[in-house]
């Protein structure tokens, strides 16, 4: 089989670079990656190279190429039947992959006032209207599939509805958003997380700034 290469961003920043990374990553799938760094004022002129839509993450596997973060996750989903990284039960799967698309399309409150920032100090913004029901919504989210599975991670197993979810951990944590118990417990499984542990490591030796998302 050719080998997979995924492209990716900044690991300080790309958050949809680090979901397909963390889930492919967590399952023990090999694959080349190449970083890209978002280090011109208006974006890598590479991006338009190798991606459609002149973003990353993007996967190359001999003539494919597959674009947005959860069609990556997919694509590989669907290589690698048998590695865990959707649940196991058709029904989870179905909220595995309705969370994730949640998160695809939604929390642009979050998003947008929050951008993932591996090395940002914590501390507190102002924020605007929208993040503080954004945040309630995520909680919900992760209390009730914990609940039920047992955890430590959504579905028990770490899988790609985690990775979805895994750069709302970092901003959780440096925007200081939640003070639940269970919320923290969560985070700190994910954060506990060999992949997490290497991806963080990593962007924690990049030295490229993006003014635009040291909030
Ligand atoms: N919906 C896309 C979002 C991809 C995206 O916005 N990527 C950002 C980096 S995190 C990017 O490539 N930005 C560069 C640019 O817009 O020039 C996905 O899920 O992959």
């Amino acid at each position: 089989m050719d080998k997979l290469v995924l492209h990716i961003g900044n690991k300080n920043y790309s958050s949809w670079s680090f979901r397909p990374w963390i889930a492919l990553k967590a399952a023990g799938i090999a694959f080349e990656e190449i970083l890209i760094p978002f280090d011109f004022p208006a974006g890598n002129p590479r991006f338009k190279e190798i991606s459609p839509t002149g973003r990353v993450p993007v996967l190359h596997h001999g003539n494919v190429r597959v674009w947005e973060s959860l069609a990556i996750i997919e694509y590989v989903a669907d290589l690698f039947p048998d590695a865990g990284i959707w649940p196991k039960s058709a029904a989870d799967r179905a909220v595995a992959r309705a969370i994730s698309m949640e998160m695809l399309a939604g929390f642009r409150a979050l998003r947008n006032a929050c951008p993932m920032n591996m090395r940002r100090p914590v501390g507190r913004l102002d924020l605007p209207e929208g993040v503080t029901d954004d945040v309630a919504r995520i909680e919900t989210i992760w209390h009730s599939l914990r609940a039920k599975s047992g955890g430590p991670f959504l579905f028990g197993t770490f899988t790609a509805a985690d990775a979805m979810f895994a750069p709302v951990v970092n901003r959780f944590e440096i925007y200081d958003l939640v003070t639940d118990t269970a919320t923290l417990d969560y985070m700190a499984a994910v954060k506990a997380h060999p992949a997490w542990v290497e991806w963080r490591d990593a962007a924690l030796t990049e030295s490229w700034i993006v003014p635009e998302d040291e909030a």
